[in-house]
């Protein structure tokens, strides 16, 4: 640990946020010098401000509230090269904005094949065929009468962080680790449907379809099904959002977002797997010999810095300074975080903060004292069944140059003196 009881290294820059933040910490923050000095003849401090002169707006001003408007820049954004068209693309969760470990609905990033569905809930269906005793039809009302449960969830697409395979590219974690949410599903568990149809000794696949212009269809292993999926009409409380696949998407914890099927429409028992488009053109990875990867279901151990990277560089100069990531797992719960301020010469454990779910995001902190210089930051995760994130090379050196998909590489970031952040390979 790196003491923070060094005052020398106090930054004389205005701040009145920082100036409270100094104030209602007391003891400890003066000691971390992060400004008590500055408040004299701070405007701020010694003026009323209109906020505290005039009224406010009253209730109902905004009957479903919106972020402050000073969190205007605090969206969803794309890289338009990256897709031919708008409505089969992506756009990606502002990671470096976030704390905790949920994801606000309105900034959950989105993947589409077709554009989002308009579907009114009285007009959905979900339809349970094949190889079951009784082939059903649901409407909403009818999934609503099953018991259901809420639980907390990572969504990572495969893809998440494919552009970097071979190099570092995109500078920010929003676009290279922004395919990713975490949010508290209601729903009921897939295999209260199964059991309700009957599956037949021979049922061993389920094939899960979206009711959108793609029709995105995806096969499960029945086990799976069986084990922990849900079928979900709830995220974070609410209505799931349009772009999420109101009224109703499929949860395959741990396992590749294309597998989520949004505005679920069918659920068909067959006795091995479809071979569909996302499960062999698209989902698989090209090996060094020649050979595909597929099935490739479980989203590997991972982490990344959020902050500081390159969309929030350290502006305040040197002293504290709070180093925040994510990190998660398909597999379970994260076990142990490593950071390396010096580009893996030595790690430092960080701390988790807030629950600990499995295949839910894991909230990171590592508190230090920057000395001003050069940082190459990252982050190494190790989960509950002992695996452990890979480096960038040795990635390579088991999948080859060819893949897109499941990269879980460690990342890194380079703050220079100024605090200004880049993406940078070490590997
Ligand atoms: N019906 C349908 N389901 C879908 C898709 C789609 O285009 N249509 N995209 C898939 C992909 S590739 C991913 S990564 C996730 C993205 O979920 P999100 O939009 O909630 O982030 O949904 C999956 N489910
Ligand atoms: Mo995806």
């Amino acid at each position: 640990m790196v003491d923070r009881t060094d005052t020398k290294q106090a930054q004389p820059a205005a701040s009145r946020r920082s100036f409270l933040k100094a104030s209602l910490l007391g003891g400890a923050a003066v000691a971390a010098g992060t400004g008590v000095a500055r408040a004299a003849g701070d405007p701020l401090i010694t003026e009323i401000q209109d906020w505290n002169r005039y009224l406010g707006e009253g209730v109902d001003v905004a009957p479903y509230g919106k972020p402050s408007e000073f969190e205007a820049h605090v969206v969803r954004r794309s890289v338009p090269w990256l897709t031919a068209d708008p409505v089969s693309s992506v756009n990606f969760t502002p990671l470096h904005e976030l704390d905790g470990i949920i994801t606000p609905n309105g900034l959950c990033f989105e993947r589409h094949h077709g554009g989002t569905a308009t579907i009114a809930p009285a007009d959905h269906r979900l339809m349970i065929h094949g190889l079951v005793d009784t082939p059903l039809v649901f409407t909403m009302e009818d999934l609503k009468r099953f018991p259901r449960e809420n639980r907390l969830y990572f969504l990572e697409c495969a893809a998440n962080g494919g552009m970097e395979w071979r190099g570092s590219q995109l500078n920010g974690c929003q676009y290279t680790h922004g395919m990713i949410h975490c949010v508290v599903y209601t729903g009921v568990p897939l295999r209260y449907l199964l059991e309700e149809a009957g599956v037949k000794t021979s049922g061993k696949w389920l094939l899960a379809e979206g009711a959108d212009a793609s029709a995105m269809t995806r096969s499960i292993p029945m086990e799976k099904a069986l084990d922990d999926c849900l079928v979900a009409f709830k995220m974070n409380g609410e209505a799931l959002r349009p772009e999420q696949g109101y009224p109703l998407r499929l949860c395959v914890p741990g396992w590749e977002g294309n597998m989520w099927v949004k505005w679920l429409r069918r659920l068909e028992v067959g006795d091995k797997p479809w071979a569909q488009r996302e499960e062999t053109s698209k989902y698989t990875d090209l090996l060094a010999n020649g050979k595909a990867r597929r099935h490739s279901w479980v989203m590997d151990v991972k982490s990344v810095i959020t902050s500081p990277s390159p969309q929030a560089p350290v502006t305040h100069g040197k002293g504290p300074l709070v180093i925040t990531g994510l990190a998660w797992s398909g597999s379970g719960t994260i076990k142990r975080v490593d950071v390396t301020i010096d580009g893996g010469r030595t790690w430092q454990t960080a701390r988790i903060d807030g629950p600990s779910l499995p295949k839910a995001l894991h909230r990171f902190y590592l508190d230090i004292n920057w000395d001003g210089s050069e940082l190459l930051l990252q982050s190494r995760a190790i989960d509950d069944q002992g695996l452990v994130q890979p480096t960038k090379n040795e990635l390579r050196a088991a999948r080859g140059e060819n893949s897109i998909y499941h990269n879980n590489g460690i990342q890194t970031w380079h703050v220079n003196t100024d605090g200004v952040v880049e993406n940078v390979e070490v590997s």
